[in-house]
């Protein structure tokens, strides 16, 4: 399974939920799967998505699902730290991990050699799951007592998708508008 059809088993149980999707091919995949309101396209800084979707879920009570790739968490792995120790039970952190920098050319990242599932368990995430173990839907809809943290293992590739015919300032505004 690739990352698309990762994003698209996502997606089809998100209802109301905010997402804030990751740099490059996620977004474009998401923005062709599910295009909404609530879809955050974090097409400028890469390693951010979490740390984005962290403040969001601090700063609101709905549920936050953060669709990030394993080299931005690995770029950014203070946020994992931050997010564990913050625990906001309304997020939901789902790294799809496809080993490689997906979206500048399949580059191998350090997750061939580590895994990030065990990481999140030693740095204290009570609900980590694979993906695959799981009833995602469940996860979504029952309350949650803790951050959650998903581990999304996929084959490297990217989806023949077009690019996000939104500037970022409209990316912005419809998203801040949709959460008021
Ligand atoms: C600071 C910074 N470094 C590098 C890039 C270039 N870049 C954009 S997306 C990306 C790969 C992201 O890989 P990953 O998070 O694993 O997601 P994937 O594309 O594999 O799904 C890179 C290196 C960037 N945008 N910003």
């Amino acid at each position: 399974m690739r990352r698309y059809d990762a994003i698209k088993s996502i997606m089809e149980h998100i209802t109301n939920e905010i997402v804030v999707a990751n740099i490059g091919f996620p977004s474009r995949e998401l923005y062709e799967i599910k295009d909404r309101n609530r879809n955050f396209y974090m097409i400028g800084s890469m390693g951010l998505a979490s740390s984005i979707g962290l403040g969001l879920a601090l700063s609101q009570e709905e549920k936050t699902i953060i669709i990030d790739g394993d080299g931005s968490i690995l770029m950014n792995l203070g946020s994992l730290v931050t997010i564990a120790n913050q625990n906001p039970d309304n997020l939901i952190l789902i790294i799809i991990d496809n080993h490689v920098y997906g979206s500048t050319g399949n580059q191998p990242t350090y997750t061939q050699n580590i895994n990030l599932l065990r990481i999140a368990k030693s740095i204290g995430f009570k609900n980590s799951h694979d993906f695959n173990k799981i009833s995602f839907k469940d996860i979504l809809t029952k309350k949650q007592t803790n951050s959650t943290f998903i581990h999304y293992k996929t084959s490297s590739g990217n989806a023949n998708v077009e690019i996000i015919d939104l500037t970022p300032e409209s990316i912005k505004k419809r998203f801040m508008n949709s959460i008021k």
